[in-house]
């Protein structure tokens, strides 16, 4: 079997493939493990509909009956909303995934393995995974940092959410060799708030910009990601103490219920959404969308 065999291309991301179009991938941990039902799948609709408005043609990725789904139907998509034995694969699950035909939904690392498999550069997320606080004992390091080292496909998201250590990650994403670019703003955004703190490593200000940077960085043939930082809009932004407090309270009951392992950040984010009685999701929602249409806005340029 080859590669191609594991993968099937929705006719909707072919024909965009085919004629060099620009795309925007997009993943399905959020779908299934980021966002409660029904909101996961009505989400994921809209932001689907807010990458077509802005001249793309977004392919949301994710794992059934041992292939490689690039660009989900609506019906699938209400699948991996609503179905509770849906997997998170990260990259070391997907031959686990495949091999045994369970569902699975895609983190930011897969989701752009199984991108860059097929061509395309150009991925929308909320948040990435990062370095989790206390790293530096548990080693807990988010393969999508890993994967952003490696693969050659840029990704948009609202920057780093303060479960993590925000700075650790930044160290390691300088480490590993993946420029960190903020769009509009000197601060590196965290999130659910434009603020986090830290100063981002690089700013630009305009997509034409960003498009040009993608390009060098490719062009000159080096490896790997951009992180891309889109500050939530404001009027969706949370105080960062507010949220810093539900973090403690979320990282305290991780630690006393001994979640571990790929379980922490999906805890995690769930302790928090159920606790800011919503804010958070509508936050969330808000920040998507708009991850969204830069990226396409990015796509249309870099594919001119
Ligand atoms: N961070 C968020 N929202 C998310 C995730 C992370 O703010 O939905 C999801 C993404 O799919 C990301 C994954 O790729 O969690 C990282 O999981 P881990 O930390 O186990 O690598
Ligand atoms: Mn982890």
């Amino acid at each position: 079997m080859s590669k191609n065999d594991f993968i099937i291309i929705h006719p909707e991301v072919k024909h965009a493939l085919d004629n060099n179009l620009p795309i925007v991938a997009l993943e399905s941990t959020i779908i299934s493990h980021g966002m409660p039902w029904p909101q996961n799948a009505a989400t994921a609709k809209s932001v689907e509909d807010v990458v077509r408005k802005h001249g793309a043609i977004p392919a949301t990725i994710a794992i059934k009956d041992g292939k490689c789904l690039v660009g989900l139907s609506s019906e699938t998509i209400d699948y991996f909303g609503q179905a509770n034995d849906v997997w998170k694969v990260s990259l070391r699950d997907m031959p686990y995934a495949i091999s045994k035909k369970v569902p699975g939904a895609t983190t930011v690392a897969a989701t752009m393995r199984i991108a860059s498999m097929v061509g395309i550069k150009i991925f929308a997320t909320g948040g990435i995974g990062g370095v989790h606080r206390g790293a530096t004992k548990s080693m807990d390091i988010s393969a999508d940092l890993t994967e952003m080292a490696n693969t050659n496909v840029a990704v948009i998201g609202a920057g780093v959410k303060s479960i993590l250590d925000i700075g650790l990650t930044l160290e390691y994403l300088e480490t590993l060799g993946v420029p960190v670019v903020t769009i509009g703003q000197d601060e590196f955004p965290s999130f659910y708030s434009s603020k986090s703190g830290y100063n981002s490593p690089l700013r630009l200000d305009t997509t034409e910009s960003i498009a040009l940077l993608l390009k060098a960085k490719w062009d000159l043939g080096l490896k790997g990601s951009v992180l891309i930082a889109n500050p939530i809009p404001v009027e969706f932004e949370m105080e960062l103490v507010t949220i810093e407090k539900h973090i403690i309270n979320a990282l305290n009951e991780a630690r006393l219920l001994n979640i571990k392992g790929k379980e922490v950040t999906p805890f995690l984010l769930k302790y928090i959404a159920t606790n800011t009685m919503g804010e958070s999701l509508e936050a969330n929602i808000a920040l998507i969308k708009n991850n969204a249409k830069l990226a396409a806005q990015i796509a249309v340029l870099y594919y001119l």
